[in-house]
């Protein structure tokens, strides 16, 4: 998204538009505006102007409204803005028209954490799944463009010039997509046979699920001897971990941690995860990860769960309230964390902290 290829010396002069759209239910805007913030950031880029916007509608033809979009045409010229960030989704006509009215280059949620897909995948399997979910971005957005231009070229029933280059470059993406699907089902096959092996050895698999950041590779890291990347970044994981997992000296089953969830997260990606997702169709119990000290926690829950069902996971469940140390009273949500049933409310700062856990994984009968 920032690449500087062009001009490795100049920096890109950056807009980033945090809005709280009409269709968003989530009951703390500070919070959602820090966790696009978050995400801005976990890409690697550094922002030099900051927008917040509460939107009362939506305008079809610039996402924004009126009085807004002259705030922001002001702010681009000012600072001699070259790229602006928006924080929700927005469709390839209005990221056109927003492009032009702007004179800046326009991003959007999907490209932003399609982005931070593409930096954080290691695995084949990941790396195939991020170039998948990037071209089928990539053949909509193409799809959706040169439109008018068809239009205007081509009478009733023939084509214009721009209608025929695109239906050529949507040809050649769907030709890479065959290509690198056909590589993802190799590697599924592979994980299809451990996963026999480990059916046939009735091994009970515990699988921790969340939102991103939730502390999920945290706590494998205190349960296991693993060394997952865990820090205050979102995406921070995006393969999957599999470990052993001991209690008290002695193998109670296998412990999994893999890509966490974000409200909106693109289509595409979630499409292209489910391979490495659908280990969770095998899951004895899934592990379900909650920062508490996060005032969206319940929409967050949601998200999850929204998930799930997309992707078909519907399995025995613990919710783990985490991060119970940065909440100075727990007595205050006690009564609203213990509408989720089972749960433990635990602190992963420590292996002393996350003793509730334990316990109840000792006592888990699959
Ligand atoms: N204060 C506090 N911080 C925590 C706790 N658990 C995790 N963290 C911090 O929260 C951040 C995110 O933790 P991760 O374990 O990377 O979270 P994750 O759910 O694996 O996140 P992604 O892989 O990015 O989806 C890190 O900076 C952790 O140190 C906790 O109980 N208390
Ligand atoms: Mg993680």
């Amino acid at each position: 998204m920032t690449r500087q290829v062009e001009n490795p010396i100049i920096k890109p002069k950056i807009l980033i538009v945090g809005i709280l759209s009409p269709t968003n239910s989530i009951v703390n805007t500070q919070s959602y505006f820090d966790e696009f913030v978050n995400l801005v950031k976990s890409n690697g880029i550094e922002y030099d102007e900051a927008v917040f916007i509460k939107l009362r509608q939506i305008d079809p033809g610039y996402y924004i409204t009126k009085g807004k979009l002259e705030e922001l045409i002001e702010i681009c010229k000012k600072h001699e803005i070259d790229q602006v960030i928006f924080s929700e989704p927005i469709s390839t006509q209005q990221e056109r028209n927003l492009t032009d009215i702007l004179h800046a280059k326009v991003f959007d949620r999907t490209q932003l954490i399609l982005d931070i897909f593409e930096k954080g995948a290691h695995s084949a399997e990941a790396k195939n799944q991020v170039a998948i979910a990037m071209l089928k971005n990539r053949k909509s957005r193409v799809a959706g463009h040169g439109k008018g231009m068809s239009q205007q070229a081509g009478r009733i029933g023939t084509k214009g010039p721009g209608e025929t280059q695109k239906e050529k470059d949507i040809q050649h993406i769907e030709k890479l997509i065959l290509s690198l699907q056909k590589d993802l089902k190799k590697i599924q096959q592979q994980r299809q046979t451990q996963r026999k092996r480990r059916i046939l050895a009735n091994i009970p698999m515990f699988c921790l699920v969340g939102y991103t950041n939730a502390g999920k590779s945290t706590i494998l890291n205190l349960l296991t001897q693993a060394n997952v990347l865990a820090e205050d970044k979102l995406f921070a994981t995006l393969d999957t971990t599999t470990r052993e997992l001991y209690v008290d000296g002695k193998k109670i089953g296998l412990i999994s941690d893999t890509v966490g969830f974000i409200q909106q997260l693109p289509h595409h990606l979630i499409e292209a995860f489910k391979s490495t997702l659908s280990e969770l169709q095998y899951a004895s119990l899934l592990l379900h990860v909650i920062d508490v000290s996060d005032p969206n926690w319940p929409s967050h829950i949601k998200v999850v769960m929204e998930t799930l069902k997309d992707i078909n996971v519907d399995k025995p469940m613990l919710y783990i309230f985490n991060k119970a140390d940065k909440i100075p009273d727990i007595s205050i949500i006690k009564s609203q964390v213990d509408k989720f049933q089972p749960n433990v409310i635990i602190s992963s700062l420590s292996k002393d902290r996350i003793a509730p856990l334990i316990e109840y994984l000792k006592n888990f009968k699959a």
